[in-house]
């Protein structure tokens, strides 16, 4: 990646910041074309920050690695309680304005998308079923990794980019769900690329494997059969730059694993790669609060400026964190995102809010029969028959 492009990815990432914060916080002036005051504040603040600049920063690459590859992918949200960040880069796509035209690519449109959110009458503060693209329900943590291998059964032509956070993989379904190498066949099946998100922190404290070397997390995932690299740090410049080359070489590495399978028949459960991306809680948000810490803290999991209409010095706490994105760089007079950035993401039907299950080929007993793909042992004429028997049996 040159310098340029470097500095796009991070401006769409900063725009999607901006959005998320403005989501959290902003019921008028979204983009501050006046000076912010207490009655631009929602009154009641209700949404999680800390996990969302992760979210976006894995977003913002996944969109990266689909303009270079083509490659259809379906991003799914283990900490789907960063809604706003979801949202954020689907509406940077286009896509949400596609499916809600009343929240438009415009002022008007923008400042409804900031409104809206977390608000009676708007829109839920995490991922569910009304956030384009979304198949996961983003309440309950640890059925993000289980789900995103179900949706790549009998999707042979699909990568489910699945963020797992450090705190949801506490808990006994995530867990489990590590297996999933042990089912996924490379021959009928598309691939699940897990992304395990060490930001170090869930509610209210540290995670445990937040807290884990590297070397101790990469076996953990090594023995359950996946092939993981790191991508770790706090300069977004660098991130961007190893996330992007991580993505890249798990593409390449999937395809191989595929087309290997593909044309010599399945060999047995593959080393699928994986990405741990270990990067701050609340990345580019505040880092001290009443001079407490907030950034790379659990402190950073929801509302860090919580008292933004009462407290004068948090307003201008909030107002310079929200100007410190340059909305005025990021976004034209009208609202719309400037050209250079509206470029970056996916075209046509590859962006991730067009993405869902409805638009998947599913293989069926016939299409696999045409395939020469059926079972061969007797008696079993289903396609979950056949996978039974090529994966585990
Ligand atoms: C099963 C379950 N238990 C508890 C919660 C409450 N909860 C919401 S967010 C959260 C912390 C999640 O931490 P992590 O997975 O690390 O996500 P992060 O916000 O750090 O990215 C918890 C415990 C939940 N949503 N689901
Ligand atoms: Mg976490």
């Amino acid at each position: 990646m040159d310098a340029g492009e470097l500095d796009l990815l991070n401006r769409y990432w900063n725009a999607a910041n901006y959005l998320t914060v403005a989501q959290i916080y902003l019921q008028d002036n979204a983009l501050l074309r006046v000076p912010l005051a207490a009655g631009h504040i929602k009154p009641r603040l209700l949404g999680h920050w800390g996990t969302s600049p992760g979210l976006s920063m894995i977003y913002v690459n996944l969109n990266r690695l689909i303009r270079m590859t083509g490659a259809q992918v379906l991003f799914m949200t283990g900490p789907g309680h960063g809604g706003p960040a979801v949202v954020a880069n689907l509406y940077l796509e286009g896509t949400y304005s596609e499916i809600y035209p009343e929240v438009g690519r415009d002022l008007p449109g923008l400042q409804r998308l900031v409104r809206q959110f977390s608000t009676p009458g708007g829109i839920p503060s995490h991922v569910g079923p009304a956030t384009p693209g979304s198949i996961h329900e983003g309440g309950e943590l640890g059925y993000s990794l289980a789900h995103a291998t179900g949706a790549a059964m009998d999707n042979p032509d699909l990568i489910v980019a699945c963020v797992v956070g450090d705190g949801e993989a506490e808990t006994g379904p995530l867990e489990g769900a590590w297996k999933a190498p042990s089912f996924l066949n490379p021959d009928r099946d598309g691939a699940v690329l897990p992304i395990l998100h060490l930001n170090g922190h869930k509610i209210s404290g540290p995670t445990i494997l937040g807290r884990r070397s590297d070397s101790q997390v990469m076996a953990l995932l090594r023995a359950h059969g996946w092939e993981p690299v790191m991508v770790t740090g706090d300069d977004p410049a660098l991130v961007h730059t190893s996330l992007a080359r991580a993505l890249a070489d798990s593409h390449t590495r999937i395809i191989q694993i595929q087309e290997r399978a593909r044309s010599h028949g399945n060999t047995g459960p593959a080393p699928w790669p994986a990405i741990v991306m270990r990067t701050p809680k609340g990345w580019s948000g505040p880092a001290f609060v009443d001079g407490v810490p907030i950034e790379g803290t659990f402190r950073a999991h929801q509302v860090p400026l919580g008292s933004v209409r009462e407290n004068p010095a948090h307003l201008a706490q909030l107002e310079s964190w929200l100007r410190s994105y340059k909305p005025e760089t990021l976004f034209d007079e009208d609202g719309r995102l400037v050209p250079e950035l509206a470029a970056l993401a996916p075209p046509g039907a590859l962006a991730h809010g067009r993405q869902s299950l409805g638009q998947r080929r599913f293989v069926g007993p016939a299409a696999a029969a045409a395939a020469g793909r059926l079972c061969p042992q007797g008696g079993c004429s289903g396609f979950h028959q056949t996978r039974n028997h090529q994966a585990v049996g």
